[in-house]
């Protein structure tokens, strides 16, 4: 089963946390990132992980003594799961790896991404880094559900790895594409808490994901 992901861009820490108590039945994560972490303070995500499970979406890219200062903050703040890059080469996704070992919590690696502007590097190194965090043993890859020709592609070399994907609704992706091509988790943000009624926006979306689950299991079971 799919899952759904919610991105909390919003800027007020009060707001973000009403979202989160609205959307959460429909949601497995709530990912938070730069917008809402400097605006509320990373204390924010101690108080959404009481409600659900966090994932720091930081796109970690420094050295590895850095790396590894920052990881240790954010699972100490509370996050289970932290978005790292994976260009940095492997001693730097490494330093965050053995730190999530520590905190028994997880990295996602971006290998790829959603905007346009992604397309000029990312697909010439993004079968590198998939190699490099299965053999380093990270939780999953990031890469964009708005080009399922990309992430099917992806979803050939990462073994068992989540994959995690966001590009759905505002940049353009279709839900329905992005699972038959192996999404495990859609990543969604302006779609849910940009919608006048977030709580209904994540039911509707959740309810699209499972219809196209059913349709993945009917294509496949051919
Ligand atoms: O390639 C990426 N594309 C992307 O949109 C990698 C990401 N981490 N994201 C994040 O996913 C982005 O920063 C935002 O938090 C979320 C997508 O939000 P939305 O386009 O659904 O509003």
């Amino acid at each position: 089963m799919t899952g759904l992901i919610l991105a909390l861009d919003v800027l007020d820490e009060e707001r973000a946390l009403d979202i989160v108590e609205e959307t959460r039945a429909s949601l497995t994560y709530v990912k938070v990132g730069y917008p809402l972490i400097l605006s509320a303070g990373l204390n924010i995500m101690k108080k959404i992980s009481k409600l659900i499970p966090v994932i720091a979406d930081l796109k970690v890219a420094d050295i590895p003594n850095t790396n590894r200062l920052i990881c240790r903050e954010v699972y100490e703040d509370g996050a289970e799961g932290i978005i790292c890059h994976g260009f940095t080469g492997r001693d730097s996704l490494e330093a965050c790896i053995d730190v999530s070992r520590e905190f028994d919590g997880d990295i996602y690696v971006v290998a790829d991404m959603s905007h346009p502007g992604a397309s000029a590097f990312f697909p010439d190194i993004s079968a590198k880094i998939c190699d490099l965090a299965v053999e380093l043993g990270a939780e999953g890859i990031v890469a964009p559900a708005n080009h399922p020709e990309r992430l099917k592609e992806i979803k050939k070399i990462i073994k068992g790895l989540k994959l995690i994907c966001p590009g759905v609704g505002v940049q353009g992706g279709s839900i329905l594409n992005a699972v038959l091509a192996g999404a495990d988790y859609l990543i969604v943000g302006r779609s849910i808490y940009m919608d006048k009624n977030p709580k209904i926006a994540a039911e509707r979306i959740k309810k699209a994901i499972e219809e196209a689950d059913e349709r993945s299991r009917v294509f496949r079971g051919r």
